[in-house]
């Protein structure tokens, strides 16, 4: 029995499956895909109804999510892999502290950052959101760059999985170039050198390069664009995937409809297995078009509040 970890390229599961490694314990990616939106399907919402990855099922058959929460059950589980330093330890307390301090701190920014519709105050306020979370979003690293005590390590007494979380996140927001490839490395070197050096260990390197290719830890151009950002369809429609959603009613001719939102349909997925919902513009949801593979728009705005 092994593993099963819920994710997404570049996202926060690449933590726990950095940390599986680590621990050298089997496990398996089922992908989750959120640029295909597959975090927000039916199939998905029944693992985690937050509707969010990482999610992992143990070999016990427990489902745990949020990332700290399942980083820190990783070390209990398997305390011979010294992922973090012993219970009651001064070095457990700080790697602890700033565990605790990039999930409740930082990590939630990024929802700001790529989605900023969903906090807006009121119509036409995004860019204003996004722009203020990106600001505290940079305040918050210089925090952890001053906290970095033993370079590269977080901790003076050498690595610890906080690493692997500090790793991937410092690798976001996916949209913002400046940020990765010159204030990150100026400002927050040492947050830089660290990621650089998890990327290079012997138990991530495989795993790191199959979720940012490119060179030195960057992730390449095409990984530079952010989910809520991306307005333009997929070049090519995809057939309908084998195991596709139950068919619902066909909603009365001459009713007024919009595209309400996107799904990824059946496992195996990719980022091109769409299936289009359309609704009412009164907001009943009639069901899906049986049309695969077609985004009109910018969708995610609409995103959160369907559920088939
Ligand atoms: N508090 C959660 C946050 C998880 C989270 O925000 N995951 C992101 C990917 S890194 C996600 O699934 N985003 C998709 C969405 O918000 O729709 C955790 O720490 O696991």
């Amino acid at each position: 029995m092994s593993y099963i970890l819920y994710g997404s390229r570049g996202s926060g599961s690449l933590a726990i499956e950095l940390a599986l490694s680590e621990a050298g314990v089997p496990f398996r990616v089922e992908d989750t895909s959120i640029e295909g939106a597959a975090q927000r399907s039916e199939w998905f919402s029944a693992i985690n109804p937050q509707r969010k990855v990482p999610a992992l099922l143990t070999p016990q058959g427990e489902t745990l999510t949020e990332s700290a929460a399942i980083l820190l059950s990783l070390d209990e589980r398997h305390r011979e892999a010294a992922l973090l330093p012993p219970a009651g330890t001064p070095e457990r307390a700080q790697a602890l502290r700033w565990l605790l301090f990039i999930s409740s701190e930082i990590y939630p920014l990024i929802e700001v950052i790529d989605y900023p519709e969903r906090f807006e105050a009121s119509p036409g306020t995004a860019d204003a959101t996004r722009a203020l979370a990106k600001a505290k979003w940079r305040d918050r690293w210089l925090l952890l760059e001053r906290a970095i005590a033993g370079a590269p390590w977080l901790l003076s007494g050498g690595f610890c999985l906080v690493d692997l979380y500090i790793a991937v996140i410092s690798r976001w927001p996916s949209g913002d170039k400046e940020y990765r490839a010159e204030w990150l490395p100026t400002r927050a070197p040492r947050v830089e050198a660290l990621a650089r050096a998890v990327a290079e260990r012997t138990a991530c390197k495989a795993v790191w390069q199959g979720h940012f290719p490119s060179p030195s830890a960057q992730p390449a151009a095409s990984e530079l664009e952010p989910p809520a950002t991306r307005a333009s369809p997929p070049a090519a429609a995809s057939p309908p995937p084998a195991a596709s959603p139950a068919t619902r009613a066909s909603p009365p001719e001459g009713l007024p409809f919009h595209i309400l939102d996107v799904f990824t349909t059946g496992r195996p997925m990719s980022g091109n297995q769409l299936l289009v919902v359309e609704a009412s513009r009164s907001g009943e949801i009639w069901g899906d078009t049986g049309r695969y593979g077609e985004i009109r728009g910018d969708t995610g705005r609409y995103g959160p509040v369907l559920r088939l």
